[in-house]
């Protein structure tokens, strides 16, 4: 009905700003989430400059330690919790719909809530700066790394509310990826349009799914150890106070059966993005559709079980050691297999060398590099010598930004034509890929080294006859490489925005349905509801003559 007052609130929403931030849209969420993750990602970032500055000469004093414990716990903290997740929930979000050929998620409302809880969550967490002292006059942002280990965190050893604000912020953003996970599911398991059955989902639906699978078994661990941490600092509960019976060590249990899962909950969707990515860039399907949905399905499963490979120091038993240890090993067989998939999917393709193409290479090798030091961590003496050293900083980079932050880059330049109507340029994006490439190698892959030589991580300085400045110098001046592809990337994004080429409706000519409509989408995505009858919907109309389902 029209009353006065709808009309206003009408004429109020069609102000531009507002209609972003009073949005539903499934679409205007996933950019909304994308643009704060990389927002975040820029903050972090230079968190992360700060941090090798400092360690690029022995000796050095550019930072305060206080100060460098902070850095390294807000980057860390930043890039998984307010970098990755968001990131992850804004390409689901803006992907899966359009992908199952729907016109929105499943609860759109709950959607909206969760961005802003989660934005919420971030904005809390470096609040902590101005309010993190408290009452004692003691700190500002926390300082306890991203895993916050007891007895670190307990009131004797952290005093002020950094930490306060470190549980209460992921928390916070914690509900909000499981809004997302819970959308995700129920979008996938109900709105799938006329034809889509399981088995024709694309394979960014299939591990986006699985992701979300997990992100609901894995997230309610680390809230109910953070609201545990909570009762002990204000009510003096004692779960992880040894002197009142309890133990510091259930703590890294709790994080861990969290943390590791977690990992995967970054990287899976990483493997969603190069499994469309591939494909379209080699001219062929993907090799082994069902093999690729099997080893997804797997490594949720083996994931969970291994999150003590993380606590191979602490003492366990060495029963425990071989059980983690072996269920640990077994997760490469999955992940191998996908990797031989994807080649798979190259092998005798007419590949075109495009930048999301190229990213998504970038990542098949760093992220096998990542494997073989994972396999190599998970053999429990080498892990002895090795734990808390660089060896292990190099280790989870190369998952993170080799998995992750690569195949973000190749979805951007791939999906960025759908998103904003126009193309980045590709130019500037071989530049960024060739720079980036060269920064992140020498940044981390000398970390290798330096672990070895006995480099503990978390260190604020060091002595100069350690025979670790040469290999200092240069994982710092690697990100200098990186901050310059950075920097092409950001004014790519946005001067491709006014300037970028016309993209029309299915620039790179491929075969999901997100491309069978305009672009941008108009907010009801389809005019009419697809039908599809393959896995290549797009492949099928073009090709008449000889479709997918007469094959399947
Ligand atoms: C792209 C450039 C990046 C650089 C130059 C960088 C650099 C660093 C440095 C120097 C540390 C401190 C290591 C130590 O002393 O223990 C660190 C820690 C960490 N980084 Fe990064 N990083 C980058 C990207 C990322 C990304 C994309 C992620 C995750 C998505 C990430 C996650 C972490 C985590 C979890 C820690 C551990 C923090 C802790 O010990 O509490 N980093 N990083
Ligand atoms: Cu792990």
């Amino acid at each position: 009905m029209e009353t006065p007052d709808s009309i206003q609130l009408e004429a109020v929403k069609r102000s531009k700003g507002l209609e972003w931030l009073m949005t539903v849209d499934h679409k205007r969420l996933g950019v909304m989430y994308i643009c704060s993750g990389l927002f975040f990602f820029v903050v972090a970032g230079i968190m992360a400059s700060l941090i090798r500055i400092q360690l690029a000469v022995p000796q050095n004093d550019f930072l305060p330690p206080d100060t460098f414990n902070r850095m390294f716990t807000m980057h860390g903290t930043s890039m998984v919790f307010l970098v990755g997740m968001p990131i992850i929930a804004g390409m689901a979000n803006f992907l899966v719909p359009l992908m199952v050929g729907t016109r929105d998620m499943a609860l759109p409302r709950l959607n909206a809530f969760g961005f802003w809880i989660f934005l919420f969550g971030g904005c809390l967490l470096y609040y902590s700066y101005i309010g993190g002292p408290g009452l004692y006059g003691a700190g500002s942002a926390p300082d306890v790394g991203w895993f916050a280990y007891a007895p670190l965190t307990s009131k004797a050893f952290s005093r002020g509310h950094t930490v306060d604000y470190w549980a209460l912020s992921l928390i916070l953003t914690g509900i909000g990826s499981l809004a997302t996970a819970a959308n995700i599911i129920v979008t996938v398991f109900c709105l799938r349009c006329k034809g889509m059955t399981m088995f024709r989902l694309p394979l960014f639906v299939w591990m986006m799914l699985v992701t979300a699978f997990l992100m609901v078994l894995a997230l309610p661990p680390l809230s109910a150890a953070q609201i545990m941490l909570l009762l002990d600092r204000f009510l003096g509960a004692g779960f992880f106070d040894t002197q009142e019976g309890g133990s510091a060590v259930i703590w890294q249990h709790f994080f861990w059966i969290f943390g590791h899962p977690e990992v995967y909950i970054l990287i899976m969707p990483g493997f969603a993005v190069a499994s469309e990515v591939i494909p379209v860039f080699s001219r062929k399907p993907i090799f082994g559709y069902p093999v690729m949905v099997a080893a997804s399905i797997m490594i949720t499963f083996i994931s969970l079980g291994v999150w003590a490979h993380h606590m191979f120091t602490v003492g366990m038993t060495s029963v425990a050691n071989v059980f983690f240890a072996t269920s640990t090993l077994l997760i490469a067989i999955p992940t191998g297999i996908k990797i031989f998939n994807w080649l798979g999917t190259m092998w005798g393709g007419k590949i075109r060398f495009a930048t999301p193409m190229l990213f998504c290479m970038g990542f098949l090798f760093q992220f096998l590099a990542s494997g073989l030091t994972g396999v190599m961590l998970a053999i429990v003496p080498f892990d002895w010598q090795l734990s808390d050293s660089y060896f292990v900083v190099a280790h989870f980079h190369y998952v993170l930004v080799g998995g992750l932050l690569f195949t973000i880059f190749a979805a951007i330049y791939y999906w960025y034509p759908k998103v904003t109507g126009r193309m980045l340029s590709e130019k500037i994006g071989k530049m960024h890929f060739w720079i980036f490439v060269l920064g992140f190698n020498m940044t981390f892959g000398v970390q290798h080294i330096l672990g070895i030589l006995g480099m503990p991580r978390r260190i604020y300085t060091y002595d100069t006859d350690r025979g670790w400045d040469l290999w200092n110098m240069i994982s710092s001046i690697g990100v200098i490489f990186q901050g310059i592809a950075i920097l092409l990337f950001i004014y790519n994004i946005l001067s491709s925005l006014r300037k970028g080429k016309e993209a029309g409706p299915d620039p790179w000519d491929a075969w999901t349905l997100e491309w069978a409509t305009s672009s941008p989408p108009p907010s009801y995505n389809f005019a009419k509801l697809p039908e599809v009858k393959s896995r290549r919907p797009l492949w099928d109309e073009k090709h008449p003559d000889d479709p997918d389902w007469r094959h399947e």
